[in-house]
């Protein structure tokens, strides 16, 4: 049974014993963010979610840190593991033509299932809308636990909101967490990168209203004071979610084509569709039961400074000009409960949810890139630097080749590190990946270097958006690639010696658990 909502997770995640809540008085400003980031850094068994039940000021519990493992991330999907889930896309994208006729009923199931995605509007009362606030005088955003993460970011962030716009022109749903700079009780920033498909929204909604072959405003880039107007003509609708069920909240956090709504993924995630409920201000339907919604619209013309803040890369982005968003009307249930996250040095909650995407995903990237055999996004790669890819090389060159795949594909784009290994190589094992970079890669033949899109984070392009990258071919060199030598063998031990030695381990005077290190320690064979 799919999870109802954001408090079903939470009594399974105590129910695991995932959960730890903290009844001690704390403070948003920055006392939640450092008691978190040690706990999900902790390696005593500490790494679980945080429910503080009593924050200073405030009468809302915070909820953090619930995505932060492997295993909770696996509670919120409700699944095994990330691989099952790749397992049922797999099964999808690659249905076997059936050939019987009980093969033929067999896919029914199949079928029936993606019947079952779309989400549902339900006309009952909904439980997000148990509280309503339209007048801008009470406490909105006020009444809000924001935390401040880091001691030089510019304010208080809202930095797990599911954020659910139209394509103005196709009217395609989408849903991208994007963090929020409260300004004040009604406004905030709208850190929506201009590659990610909220911006693209906006964007679209631009060109429909003004000429279509000016440049768009470069906003994102570097702060000026002449890009910010008090236009508000021309208006994109904006709904923000904070605690829908934890499918949701991956979902928007997924990589997917502009063109999917979200809410059909998260359907197929949780195996159930996400029943929506028409906002009360604005023209978009959100999870009908979700803990707080914020309602409010986006100006095309007006631009705010926004940041610094301490981000996912370890560092701080520096400020930038963003949309700003204006509140309209926040809902809520009764007693509702506030989820955020912190993100700063790896690792911390958000690579598990990339590491989730990295694994649901990888399906997908075969479909495209069929020789790619298996990918790792380091956690210290903070997933746009740095993808370490296996392949079945079959051609000279062909390192090259998946390297400029994955260069035009979706977010991969941004990839600022592709090395490509093997496909007998364990992608990982990050030692064993150094051992054949290192080794393998000629620097001047085997690196290439390319210009184009980067991640708005990185910091090291002079310029903002865009700059080099590098492929790195660490496979084994072909003399029909020009190697004009033999390619060494790796070095492994015969198989009756290494039996011989495991059988008499202990006739030798050590100790079991050395043996069975040593024997499973095959990270180096390959
Ligand atoms: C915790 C967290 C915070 C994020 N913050 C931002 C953000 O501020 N701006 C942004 O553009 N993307 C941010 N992202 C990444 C996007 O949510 C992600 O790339 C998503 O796929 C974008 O969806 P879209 O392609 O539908 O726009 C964040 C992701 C996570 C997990
Ligand atoms: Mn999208």
């Amino acid at each position: 049974m799919a999870y109802h909502d954001l408090r079903a997770f939470i009594k399974r995640l105590a129910l695991e014993g995932e959960l730890i809540e903290i009844n001690t008085p704390v403070s948003c400003d920055l006392e939640i963010a450092e008691i978190t980031d040690r706990i999900s850094k902790s390696k005593n068994n500490q790494n679980k979610a945080l429910l503080f039940n009593n924050v200073i000021g405030y009468n809302m519990p915070v909820l953090i840190n619930a995505f932060g493992s492997n295993t909770r991330i696996c509670l919120a999907l409700e699944t095994e593991s990330l691989d099952q889930i790749a397992e049922r896309i797999r099964h999808l994208i690659k249905p076997k033509m059936p050939e019987s006729l009980v093969e033929k009923l067999s896919m029914l199931p199949t079928l029936l299932e993606i019947g079952k995605f779309p989400p549902k509007l339900t006309h009952t009362p909904a439980a997000c809308q148990e509280v309503i606030i339209t007048n801008p005088d009470e406490a909105m955003l006020d009444k809000i636990p924001i935390i401040k993460c880091w001691p030089d970011d510019a304010g208080a962030f809202i930095t797990l909101p599911v954020v659910i716009t139209r394509d103005p022109k196709t009217n395609i749903r989408n849903l991208g967490v994007y963090r929020l700079q409260k300004y004040n009780n009604n406004t905030t920033g709208m850190h929506w990168h201009k590659h990610h498909d909220g911006a693209q929204n906006f964007e679209t909604l631009r060109r429909k209203t003004n000429d279509v072959d000016k440049e768009p405003p470069n906003y994102g880039t570097i702060f000026t004071t002449d890009n910010v107007s008090n236009n508000t003509s021309k208006r994109l609708e904006v709904a923000c979610v904070i605690g829908a069920d934890p499918s949701v909240t991956y979902a928007a956090t997924a990589p997917l084509p502009a063109d999917i709504d979200e809410f059909v993924f998260a359907g197929f995630l949780r195996r159930e569709p996400v029943k929506l409920t028409k906002c009360v201000s604005v023209d978009l339907e959100v999870p009908a039961n979700a803990e707080i919604v914020i309602e409010g619209y986006v100006n095309q013309d007006e631009l705010q400074v926004e940041g610094p803040f301490g981000d996912h890369t370890g560092f701080y982005s520096p400020a930038g000009i963003f949309p700003v968003f204006h509140v309209t009307a926040i809902t809520h249930r009764q007693n509702p409960i506030y989820q955020t996250t912190i993100v700063g040095i790896p690792p911390q909650e958000d690579c598990y949810l990339g590491k989730a995407t990295e694994r649901i995903f990888l399906p997908l990237l075969q479909m495209l890139v069929p020789e790619i055999v298996d990918m790792n996004l380091p956690f210290e790669g903070v997933f746009h630097n740095c993808a370490i890819i296996a392949i079945d090389k079959r051609y000279p060159y062909h390192a090259r080749k998946v390297m400029n795949a994955v260069w035009g594909l979706g977010q991969m784009m941004f990839t600022k590190f592709a090395i490509i290994v093997d496909k007998d190589i364990n992608v990982h094992d990050l030692s064993t990946v150094a051992l054949h970079v290192f080794g393998n890669v000629d620097p001047k033949r085997d690196m290439m270097m390319v210009d184009g899109p980067l991640d708005i984070l990185d910091h090291s392009s002079p310029m903002f958006g865009y700059g080099s990258k590098v492929g790195i071919d660490a496979t084994r060199k072909w003399q029909s690639e020009g190697h004009p030598k033999e390619w060494p063998q790796l070095i492994t031990m015969s198989q009756d010696i290494k039996q011989l030695v495991s059988k008499r381990w202990s006739e030798y005077g050590f100790d079991s658990i050395d043996n069975q290190i040593n024997l499973s320690d095959k990270s180096l064979i390959s």
